[in-house]
């Protein structure tokens, strides 16, 4: 015969087990299956407004970063070599990978690196560049002012989808730089500091076809200080995406 405690135990995991069963799984912005995951916004969808609009950022994050990443998950689930890679070796990499799965692990994992970098150098109030990133700012782009009229110009010319970079050497040398679609500088093995990106789903809600309008007001939300701490780690030799 149980004991009152013993059956109190068993009804307690009983009522437990039962919650578990009913209790709806948390809403996640991606059902993450696979090794990579969603970072999530450091910031409200709203946050960015009116640069850019809380419905863009919720759709860019929420179904179009989360896209890159269930794809690439997808991609990688019977590539276990390839699964236990980190994104940045994944991305300096290409040329090894299984060929069924490089093209679509190219444009996922590009996508994944890139997105998660954009919302990291984002950010209201962002400050100014300081210190050694202004420095380099003025030695090798000319300064903030040209190298945001330089940094527009190469934005405009991407044809359809793309992004714009600076990128940065592990001496602290700063280059500017655009690649198609979700390619990175981290493919040729180079480290990016920061970038824009210029396909239409980052501005279209609110700037239709006026690219040069998104590209300009753009600068009122880029985070200095995550970019001068994305300087330092570069120069540490601990930047990876
Ligand atoms: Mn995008």
């Amino acid at each position: 015969m149980l004991s009152i405690e013993r059956r109190v135990f068993i009804q307690g995991a009983a009522a437990a087990t039962l919650a578990t069963m009913v209790r709806p799984r948390p809403l996640r912005a991606a059902e993450s299956t696979g090794p990579f995951e969603l970072p999530p916004l450091p910031y409200a969808f709203g946050a960015l407004e009116p640069s850019i609009d809380a419905a863009t950022m919720e759709l860019h994050h929420d179904k179009h970063h989360a896209a890159y990443v269930k794809n690439l998950n997808d991609a990688v689930k019977d590539h276990a070599k390839v699964a236990a890679m980190s994104l940045e070796e994944i991305l300096t990499n290409l040329s090894e990978l299984p060929e069924d799965i490089r093209t679509t692990v190219r444009n996922n994992a590009g996508g994944h690196a890139n997105h998660s970098m954009f919302w990291q150098v984002m950010g209201k109030g962002g400050g100014a560049p300081e210190g050694e990133l202004k420095e380099a700012l003025d030695s090798d782009l000319g300064g903030l002012d040209k190298l945001k009229a330089d940094f527009n110009a190469k934005g405009g010319k991407v044809f359809g989808s793309g992004w714009v970079f600076v990128t940065v050497s592990p001496e602290g040398k700063l280059a500017l730089t655009s690649k198609p679609n979700q390619d990175t500088p981290i493919m040729e093995g180079e480290r990016v500091l920061f970038g824009n990106d210029v396909w239409e789903h980052a501005y279209y809600l609110k700037y239709q076809n006026r690219r040069p309008e998104y590209l300009k007001a753009w600068w009122d939300v880029v985070n200095w200080k995550a970019v001068g701490e994305r300087y330092a780690a570069a120069k540490a030799g601990k930047l990876t995406i």
